[in-house]
């Protein structure tokens, strides 16, 4: 069984449904969910699933990110973890941190890689007039959002979309994507998966 270590700073919803579908036969199981907020809502997710917890407040490091991460790391590396996902993990993170778990460490970006790396990604793909939008999942590599795609679910934008409205339809996606991108990997493919709204 390999274990999952999810790395997170909101509301969890890609952490939920990861941790949801590491059951029964699947190869996996989510032994850790850490965030770099306390107040992050998908800790008391976890927690409610049985999932073992842990919060490392990156305001109490200051500008000292490897200070931050490496009390990150305590945590993580206490459970072993075989691979770590990065579920709405709002913090870059230091090519030694990335190091430590290449070719291992996996990220979902609410957008179609590689355009609109980075962050507000929706508002930019509005502002673009870009017909479709998605979500990718990637191995994180020490560039940003850079990594090789290990899959894509695209979405149209409609007519009178806003940032918030284009994002929950995505979100939707995100969904079905990564907990199907990290089954696969765990199986050792790694050849992308493409799913829309449809298929
Ligand atoms: N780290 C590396 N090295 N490589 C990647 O591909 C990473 C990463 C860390 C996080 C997620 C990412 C995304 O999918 C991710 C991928 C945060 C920022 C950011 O600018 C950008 C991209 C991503 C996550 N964060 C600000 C910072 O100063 C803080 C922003 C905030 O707190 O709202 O770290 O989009
Ligand atoms: C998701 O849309 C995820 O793709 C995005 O944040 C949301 C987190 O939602 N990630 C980023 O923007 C990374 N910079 P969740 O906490 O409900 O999974």
């Amino acid at each position: 069984m390999k274990r999952v270590a999810i790395l997170i700073s909101g509301g969890g919803s890609n952490m939920v449904a990861l941790a949801r579908s590491m059951t029964g036969a699947h190869p996996g199981r989510a032994v850790l969910v850490a965030s770099n907020d306390p107040k992050a809502g998908g800790l008391a997710k976890a927690a409610e699933m049985g999932i073992a917890t842990a919060a490392v407040d990156h305001r109490a490091f200051g500008k000292d990110r490897a200070a931050f991460e490496a009390a990150l790391l305590e945590p993580i590396l206490a459970v072993e973890p075989d691979v770590v996902c990065l579920a709405g993990f709002m913090r870059v993170l230091t090519p030694g941190f990335v190091e430590r778990f290449a070719g291992r460490m996996l990220n979902i970006h609410p957008s179609l890689l590689p355009k609109y790396p980075g962050l507000h990604t929706h508002q930019r793909a509005l502002d673009a007039g870009e017909a479709q939008a998605g979500c990718t999942v990637h191995e994180v590599t020490p560039v940003l959002d850079d990594g090789p795609v290990l899959g894509q679910a695209r979405v149209p934008v409609l007519a009178g979309d806003t940032a918030d409205s284009l994002a929950a339809r995505v979100l939707v996606q995100e969904h079905r994507l990564y907990p199907a991108v990290l089954r696969r990997f765990l199986e050792g493919d790694r050849t992308p998966v493409f799913l829309s709204e449809t298929a």
